[in-house]
């Protein structure tokens, strides 16, 4: 468990892995910059310095590759260690080969040459260039860049690394710890590719897991809320380069592995969007689909409405000014907007944000409608979990007052905006009257929703079975490919399921909600049977060939209708390639993991003179551009936010929960005994903590759960900051964000929450 604290987050998940301590005598390792409630469970606790997850990760590989406890077979079958990598690659210094003046990188020598060495001795080969990456994060390496002690570290090393032998499994669980940072994504990928080299992915048991946070969070993401995916992760057209569905078609479809079929997706999403008027001759209508030309992640967003791009904004579920990084500058970009739709449960600070403290309602002219919005137990409809469960939830109690369901509030928005285009038109009409919308004409019907996002064949409109029915001729429509086959649940549709059976005893539940894609529980899962078909384990016997078939224990992520040997080499369908990636060519800031060290450090990067992630969003010369040089002698302390149990995120509903306001009523700073000695502070005095974007006033609570690390020779303080106070609801204090920088990672544009440079000052 690495970067989450489930116990205090994700409570029910934490209770099947106690369970698994208790009854199955798992071993849990956590590793966290302070002793949390998961890590008081922890069989192995590791403490690490905030923005360090890389070199702790790297080292792991390293000590798995040096004392060989990977699981070589695996290796070798699954992964593109033997592929063979273009002889001008090199990395140098902290930076890969094909670096540019743009500050991107030419990927032209991260390219495979075609051949490869199965016996992984060729210099070139993938496993020969990652053990020579990584053989420089040794354990006196990464625990002086870490802080981790060293005899802990190597505890950890080698208990996880028991995990690479055949009979045995090791299950990853992350979260923010590892995504909030400007390489958050080689974070991730650091880990997926450890589970790799120990065997972990595809058995049951096993995987990379992502906490996610938002009960629907996973859904959101499904059906197209990302500003660069289409629903089922089609990427959203480009004005360069996706001018026309043929350039699309063409330069999104690659010729082998499983997204050959997404001209299928596509067309039947365009028939869903746009019904009749979606035909061959006009390519489905894909001239209606918006053509992204710039930048629209979350702080590009704010910084458009200081240039007057952006002048209106829904916070449609979101309350950006307590959530969002750098939030004082985002305050005073929002100054700008002409008008600002919140639709949300309360007041949020974001709906109130002209009334903030400081701000003068006089000057602010932004026209703020507040929508009120049903909650989750007042309506209907599905959630998707973290393991990509569907499932049904019904109405529990009627919304108070005026507030109406989400999809009630878009359903009126659309037919307003609609009669709008048709009574006085409008520059672009055509997306709009032409789109299908026939969900009821009164009420909108949420089980229609359903069918749609299921697909159905157009003649007949009859719910497809799957997404291996849908064309790409317009005779199927379907909202989301991933989740054809979810409303086909034959006694009780759509997706009530509630039964658990599990004849496996392997934890797969095909009838309890659906797991997008098919109904398959375990993701890669050719991987839990050798390259013949054998299980690695009895135990954990997924699948079986039994010499003229397959016996499953799950929906096949692979071809069964062949034998063993036509698939030992596809086992990762979406790739081009069939093998997972040790070596990921398509990553924007290299193809192995490098440690960089956050934008804001008290320390240098120990590895190379690139003191943080060459290609690191900063919005530079916008008001987000405050960030404290390296080593900043003004802000001397690390910082990083984290969340409590009783509060909700921006406390948006749990500030207006009198008891739970009880529970944990008043803004705070963490810090440890040494630095409140050094500081003369004792618990409930106020402190000032200040950080290159602003400052505020909270009390300290001092306590032992954190401690400083000794990285580089130096102690390292940290303070930690809990980000769900804000100036509206039944108790106020400061907002966290204030103090965060406008830092993002180059792939996904997460701002780095979780490592930055502040001062606390008693006041
Ligand atoms: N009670 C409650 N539950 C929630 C939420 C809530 O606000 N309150 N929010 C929900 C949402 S949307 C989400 S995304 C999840 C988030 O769930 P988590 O990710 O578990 O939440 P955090 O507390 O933000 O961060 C997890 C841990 O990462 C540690 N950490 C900080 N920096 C680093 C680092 O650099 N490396 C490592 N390894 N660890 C680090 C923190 O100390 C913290 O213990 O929780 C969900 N559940
Ligand atoms: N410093 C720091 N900042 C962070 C993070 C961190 O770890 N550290 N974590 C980040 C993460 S992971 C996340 S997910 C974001 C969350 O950021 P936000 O999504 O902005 O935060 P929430 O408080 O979840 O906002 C949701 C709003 O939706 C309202 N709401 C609840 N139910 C409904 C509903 O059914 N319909 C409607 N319309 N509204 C509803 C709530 O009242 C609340 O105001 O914050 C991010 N910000
Ligand atoms: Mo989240």
């Amino acid at each position: 468990m690495i970067g989450a604290n489930p116990a205090s987050n994700h409570p029910i998940a934490f209770r099947w892995i106690t369970k698994g301590r208790e009854q199955k005598g798992s071993k849990l390792i956590v590793a966290d910059p302070w002793f949390t409630q998961s890590a008081a469970m922890a069989d192995l606790y590791v403490p690490l310095r905030p923005g360090t997850d890389t070199a702790f990760l790297n080292g792991i590989m390293n000590y798995a590759i040096q004392n060989n406890l990977f699981h070589r077979e695996y290796v070798v079958a699954y992964t593109n260690a033997s592929y063979i990598v273009h002889p001008d690659f090199k990395i140098e210094d902290g930076l890969f080969s094909g670096f540019l003046e743009s500050g991107k990188y030419d990927t032209s020598t991260w390219q495979y040459t075609g051949e490869k060495d199965p016996t992984l001795q060729h210099p070139n080969c993938v496993f020969q260039i990652l053990k020579r990456h990584l053989s420089r994060y040794d354990i006196k390496t990464v625990s002086e860049i870490t802080g981790a002690p060293a005899d802990v570290y190597e505890e950890v090393c080698k208990l996880y690394c028991s995990t690479g032998k055949p009979d045995r499994v090791g299950n990853a669980i992350y979260c923010m710890g590892l995504t909030q940072h400007t390489h958050g994504t080689q974070n991730v990928r650091a880990l997926a590719m450890l589970q790799l080299l120990l065997g972990n992915v595809g058995l049951p048991g096993g995987g990379v897991n992502a906490e996610r946070g938002e009960s629907n969070v996973q859904g959101a993401c499904d059906i197209g809320v990302l500003f660069h995916v289409l629903p089922g992760y089609n990427p959203v057209p480009s004005a360069k380069a996706h001018p026309t569905w043929a350039a699309y078609r063409e330069k999104t479809t690659p010729s082998t592995g499983y997204w050959v079929n997404r001209p299928k997706f596509l067309v039947s999403m365009l028939k869903a969007w746009y019904g009749e008027h979606a035909t061959g001759e006009n390519d489905f209508c894909y001239d209606f689909l918006p053509k992204t030309a710039a930048d629209h992640s979350h702080v590009s967003t704010f910084q458009d409405m200081t240039k007057g791009v952006v002048k209106g904004m829904f916070a449609w579920g979101q309350n950006p000014v307590v959530g969002g990084p750098s939030a004082v500058q985002a305050r005073e970009a929002m100054k700008n907007l002409e008008w600002l739709v919140c639709v949300d449960l309360f007041e949020t600070e974001t709906a109130a944000f002209w009334k903030a403290p400081g701000a003068d309602p006089a000057k602010i002219a932004t026209e703020v409608f507040l929508l009120p919005a049903a909650c989750s137990y007042e309506k209907e409809g599905s959630i998707t979990n973290s393991g990509r469960w569907i499932q049904w939830r019904w109405q529990a109690v009627e919304p108070p007052g005026e507030a109406r369901s989400d999809l009630w509030i878009a359903d009126r928005l659309f037919k307003a905006i609609r009669k709008e285009y048709q009574e006085n038109g409008g520059v672009f009409p055509d997306p709009i009257l032409k789109m299908k919308w026939d969900y009821g004409e009164a009420e909108c019907d949420v089980v229609k929703v359903a069918l749609e996002i299921n697909g159905y064949e157009v003649a007949t409109g009859a719910p497809v079975q799957s997404f291996t029915k849908l064309a790409d001729d317009g005779s199927t429509a379907c909202g989301d490919w991933l989740y054809s086959g979810y409303y086909n649940d034959v006694h009780n549709p759509p997706c009530k399921r509630r039964d658990n059976v599990d004849p496996s005893g392997l934890a797969c539940f095909h009838r309890w909600a659906f797991s997008w894609p098919a109904n398959r529980r375990i993701l890669y899962n050719r991987c839990s049977v050798d390259p013949s078909g054998r299980p690695w384990h009895p135990e954990r016997a997924l699948f079986r060939w039994n010499g003229t078939g397959w016996v499953k224990n799950d929906v096949p992520d692979f071809n069964a209708k062949l034998p063993p040997v036509e698939t030992a080499d596809k086992a990762f369908i979406m790739l081009p390639e069939g093998q997972a990636r040790l070596f990921a060519p398509g990553v924007k800031d290299g193809p192995v993991p490098e440690h960089y060290e956050p934008v804001e450090s008290p320390v240098g990067n120990r590895m190379s003179g690139q003191q943080h992630n060459p290609l690191a969003v900063l919005w530079k010369g916008s008001i987000f551009d405050k960030y404290a040089p390296a080593e900043s002698a003004d802000f001397p302390y690390v910082a990083t936010t984290f969340r409590l149990p009783e509060h909700y995120q921006t406390g948006g509903v749990t500030r207006n929960q009198p008891y739970l306001v009880e529970l944990a009523p008043e803004m705070f700073v963490m810090i440890s005994k040494t630095l409140a000695e050094k500081l003369g502070l004792k618990s409930g005095d106020w402190v000032r903590v200040a950080t290159a974007r602003s400052e505020f006033k909270a009390k300290v609570a001092v306590s032992s759960l954190v401690r400083p690390l000794t990285v580089q020779g130096r102690k390292i303080e940290m303070v930690c900051i809990p980000w769900h106070w804000g100036f509206q609801g039944l108790a106020t204090g400061a907002i966290g964000n204030d103090l965060t920088p406008a830092a993002g990672d180059p792939n996904t544009r997460i701002p780095e929450y979780k490592a930055f440079l502040c001062n606390v000052h008693k006041v």
